[in-house]
């Protein structure tokens, strides 16, 4: 995943066109054209050049999607066309977007995925076997969009005492520098009152390695989904639509995107001080290494090792960063 500012000069780009529509759209007042009138709707999923929209009475549309908009991605709030008597609709243009998450497509190159999230939910669990290589990436992205961050311990159910602790000392790192951690279980309900809360009135994306609960703990909180999946896939002709990213309402308020799970996750499209910015804890320590543009890997009187040293920034998380350097290094 990548952070929106990496896409500036797209997203100027798509904001010009959009900006475009708009003054088009307004030009050409409903009235004018009885028979097809413009909505706002919130985008559920999408699917190459179609999209699904719910319609402010709830009603899901299937819309097609107006050449040269850019990528319309879940979350999205859309400005769509439709004649009453209509089952289809087209997408005009693309409000503005708060935030967008994007990874990386076929060419590498960066693909939107969700817009308008606030809160970013790192799911994690014993099985799959936790990753602190994973965690830490995804918490670069947490950092670097400015997103809250929260890391979910699922499937609680499966740990012993003594795996429980073992987990919960390696979870120690992460608390010492601020992020929650909450353990929960779809098994035993355990925790899901918690997470409700945390979920409640903002927009929130579930994210993590496949396999690890994340359709499972919206499935728990979601009494009706049932009926919305079968919604979907109506709207979507028939078509299962579990391999792409779907917003939902929670029943307390707020909304919830249930991401597809990623097998390969490596860091792409981001640059040194971009990583670097992305360990919270580096911070209080910014300028104090003896040269200004320290990589904080073998460079003399490096504030960020010494800091190690002395117990305050966690050894492994300094190597977790040189990780990735290497790995940007070797593309
Ligand atoms: N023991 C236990 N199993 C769970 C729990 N939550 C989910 N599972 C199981 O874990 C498996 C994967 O759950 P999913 O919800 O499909 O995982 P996901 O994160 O959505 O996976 P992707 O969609 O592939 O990214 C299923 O077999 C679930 O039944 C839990 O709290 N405890
Ligand atoms: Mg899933
Ligand atoms: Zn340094």
């Amino acid at each position: 995943m990548a952070q929106r500012k990496l896409n500036k000069q797209q997203q100027q780009r798509i904001r010009a066109q959009q900006d475009r529509t708009r003054k088009n759209i307004e030009s050409t007042s409903s009235s004018d054209n009885p028979h097809e009138q413009q909505f706002e709707g919130i985008v559920i999923q999408h699917h190459g050049k179609q999209a699904i929209v719910e319609e402010q009475n709830g009603h899901l549309i299937n819309c097609k999607i107006r050449q040269n908009l850019g990528n319309i991605v879940c979350g999205d709030r859309v400005i769509y066309q439709r004649s009453p008597e209509d089952q289809e609709a087209v997408i005009l243009a693309v409000k503005e977007r708060k935030s967008v998450l994007a990874r990386p497509d076929f060419n590498r190159k960066p693909k939107p995925f969700a817009a308008n999230i606030d809160q970013i939910i790192i799911v994690a669990a014993p099985e799959p076997e936790l990753s602190e290589h994973l965690l830490d990436r995804y918490l670069v992205i947490v950092e670097t969009t400015g997103l809250h961050g929260i890391i979910v311990i699922n499937k609680a159910d499966l740990l012993d005492d003594s795996s429980m602790s073992e987990i919960a000392s390696r979870l120690l790192v992460y608390q010492n520098i601020g992020y929650q951690v909450l353990f929960c279980s779809v098994k035993d309900n355990q925790g899901l009152k918690q997470l409700q809360t945390i979920l409640k009135d903002r927009t929130s994306i579930l994210v993590g390695q496949s396999g690890v609960g994340k359709s499972s703990l919206i499935n728990q909180m979601l009494p009706e989904l049932e009926l919305r999946t079968s919604e979907l896939s109506q709207a979507n002709h028939g078509k299962h639509t579990t391999s792409s990213s779907t917003l939902y309402h929670l029943p307390l308020g707020g909304d919830i995107i249930d991401s597809p799970g990623i097998r390969d996750f490596a860091i792409w499209n981001i640059s040194e001080a971009q990583i670097a910015a992305g360990f919270s804890e580096f911070r209080p320590y910014q300028g104090q290494c003896r040269f200004h543009n320290c990589r904080h890997i073998n460079e003399p009187d490096c504030a960020i090792k010494q800091a190690v040293e002395e117990g305050s920034i966690s050894g492994q998380r300094l190597q977790s960063y040189q990780d990735m350097l290497d790995e940007l290094k070797q593309g």
